[in-house]
């Protein structure tokens, strides 16, 4: 099958990096940008950002932090918009449904997970780290909140590199439902499923696999068996947070039941739960799960980066 997006598409903005790597088939990995202006607090988001772009060049491959500024979509921020981007609020939290929106109107956008994916795969980017990523939300069987994040897995051609899912959301539920999707999942170096802060789940990952070049060649089996183009679906490489780095799972949670009391108590909902719920297991945490927080992404960015090289490697 030729992929959709072979070459740069033109309604896209591409920083000259990341279009020299995806000109010359060099390794490229999309980051996403909620993670930044909703999921950390500003300063420590820009930093981590930052770090996180600088470990995947060190591993050989061009970052391409994804956003909408001005209604153009970006694949790869400059430094200016990167701080832009941590430290102004007119960036709403944006997913697959509000990207036609947001560009119509011009304004600000930070991807989730699903929109940057959308984005990814119209730039002919195969492979994206992130943190966590949506799921099924605890009570989502009555409520019908399930992330779009899930929706996207099953239609862009993208790889999303996660440290799993973390138990505000209904993990069980959350691999069922990426199953009725066709979505393979699978854990790097582990027969468990991740739980973002924690090693541990208490589920068996559908998969696993233990290098890089074997989660690449699964990538390359699934798009060469995929007749649909445009519409091929993804990959979860769920990548465990290291253990020196860890929130163990009985630790963290009471604290994630807390959270979870505090924002029922507000009375919030949809798509605010995920960043407020982040923001308050930071307080709760007196900043130790920020600590987790980073220290997972910049080795999600690192795997991510690894299997982009092995993924070029295998389509040369
Ligand atoms: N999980 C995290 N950090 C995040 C998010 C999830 O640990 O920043 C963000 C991602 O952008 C993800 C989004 O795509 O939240 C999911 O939100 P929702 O559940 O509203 O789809
Ligand atoms: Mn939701």
């Amino acid at each position: 099958m030729t992929a959709p997006a072979d070459r740069p598409n033109p309604k896209l903005d591409y920083t000259p990096e990341v279009l020299t790597a995806l000109e010359t088939g060099r390794p490229v990995v999309a980051l996403e940008s909620t993670i930044v202006s909703h999921g950390m607090p500003y300063p420590q988001n820009v930093q981590t950002a930052r770090e996180v772009e600088e470990l995947v060049r060190q591993e050989g491959a061009t970052p391409a932090t994804i956003a909408v500024i001005g209604g153009r979509i970006k694949v790869g921020l400059s430094e200016a918009e990167l701080e832009q981007l941590g430290n102004d609020p007119s960036f709403g939290k944006i997913s697959t449904r509000d990207l036609p929106f947001t560009v119509a109107t011009g304004r600000n956008g930070a991807t989730t997970v699903a929109s940057t994916m959308r984005v990814a795969h119209l730039a002919g980017v195969r492979v994206f780290a992130t943190g966590g990523t949506g799921g099924v939300h605890r009570g989502g069987a009555s409520s019908l909140d399930v992330s779009a994040d899930l929706t996207e897995l099953s239609r862009s051609q993208v790889c999303v590199v996660s440290a799993g899912v973390k138990s505000i959301l209904d993990i069980g539920l959350t691999l069922e439902y990426l199953e009725t999707l066709g979505v393979p999942v699978m854990t790097y170096g582990s027969e468990e499923y991740p739980a973002f802060y924690s090693r541990s789940s208490g589920f068996v990952s559908p998969l696993s696999v233990d290098s890089p070049e074997q989660a690449a060649a699964v990538l390359r089996a699934k798009w060469e068996l995929c007749d649909t183009p445009g519409a091929a679906g993804g990959v979860l490489l769920a990548n465990p947070v290291p253990a020196e780095s860890e929130i163990p799972a009985a630790e963290i949670a009471p604290h994630i039941e807390a959270a979870l009391r505090d924002m029922d108590a507000l009375g919030i909902t949809g798509k605010d739960t995920t960043p407020y719920l982040l923001g308050r297991i930071v307080e709760i945490t007196g900043g130790r799960s920020l600590v987790t927080n980073i220290a997972l992404v910049k080795n999600n960015a690192v795997l991510a980066a690894r299997v982009a090289a092995a993924y070029s490697g295998l389509s040369m």
